[in-house]
């Protein structure tokens, strides 16, 4: 019968879709969960330790050595609060000038160069990167703050204690599309209703990490069966009127089958939608 081939067909889509929604959002969860790990790592051995534990080359190490343990993350970093009447101590005491960041062409590939950065202007406060995972080691000496997509992000992780995850927007030297996912690190341990002014006053720095959806999003397909049969699309739907496409493999697709599978990446601000549809047979 052939509503009964049609039948099978949806169901077929159904799982292979439902099937690499779940794994995407299960790599993430795991990698949410060891970004927060390192927020605690640095609470613990930089801020918690006099002297500190942790600089720079630790920092690599560190990092380097536990990737596995970020599957979706292709990097990790951590940026320090600075208020205005701290700059110069800190500017002296680190030996840089924090940096500000540049959208638009710095941010190209090609032409890219930290050490043409000009300094942040002044502000009320700033998050410059003090510790980078060797793949971000650009980053390193910018302001977070003065990027809409973190400094958004920066905020909100602090006031509410929880990550925070941002719109897709295009990475630092980078040609992809990404998200950052932030944790904020606070000077001690605030209790669950701990009001929004507690948190920003206790705390200490963001520690962050960059998904580069495309190229992650890729390696994650690749490693399923039958990745020839399906065509994959994942979108943030946050702005229900508006989705943007976050990573699209660029394949033709046929026929009027589609298969919508919800993600959960753990920030209930943001959401998420995984499309499927058979790949085009000639
Ligand atoms: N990390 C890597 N590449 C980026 C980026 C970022 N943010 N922003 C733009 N391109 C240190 O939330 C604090 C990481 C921001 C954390």
């Amino acid at each position: 019968m052939y509503a009964d081939v049609v039948a099978r067909r949806i169901e077929n889509l159904s799982n292979m879709c439902d099937e690499r929604a779940r794994m995407l959002q299960d790599q993430f969860n795991v990698s949410t969960n060891h970004v927060h790990a390192l927020a605690i790592l640095v609470s613990t051995f930089h801020h918690g330790k006099n002297p500190s534990a942790i600089h720079q080359k630790t920092f690599e190490d560190f990092t380097a050595r536990t990737t596995f343990e970020r599957p979706l993350m292709s990097g990790v970093a951590y940026a320090l609060k600075v208020l205005h009447s701290e700059r110069e101590q800190f500017e002296q005491q680190h030996g840089w000038k924090i940096k500000k960041m540049e959208a638009g062409d710095q941010s190209l590939v090609h032409d890219y160069n930290p050490e043409k950065l000009e300094p942040s202007p002044v502000q009320d406060e700033y998050a410059p990167v003090i510790f980078s995972q060797e793949t971000v080691k650009h980053i390193i000496s910018i302001d977070m703050m003065s990027g809409k997509e973190d400094h958004d992000n920066i905020l909100r992780s602090r006031a509410t204690g929880r990550g925070a995850l941002t719109s897709p927007f295009k990475l630092l030297k980078s040609n992809h599309l990404g998200v950052v996912l932030t944790f904020a690190v606070y000077k001690y341990d605030l209790p669950p209703n701990a009001t929004p002014e507690e948190r920003i006053h206790a705390t200490l720095g963001y520690l962050g990490a960059s998904f580069d959806v495309p190229s992650l999003v890729d390696k994650l397909l690749e490693q399923l069966a039958s990745k020839q049969k399906i065509v994959v699309k994942l979108y943030d739907t946050t702005n229900h009127t508006s989705p943007i496409k976050m990573y699209g493999s660029d394949f033709s697709s046929s026929g009027d089958l589609q298969r919508i599978s919800n993600i959960d990446f753990g920030d209930p601000t943001r959401k998420h939608e995984m499309h499927c549809r058979f790949k085009y047979e000639p």
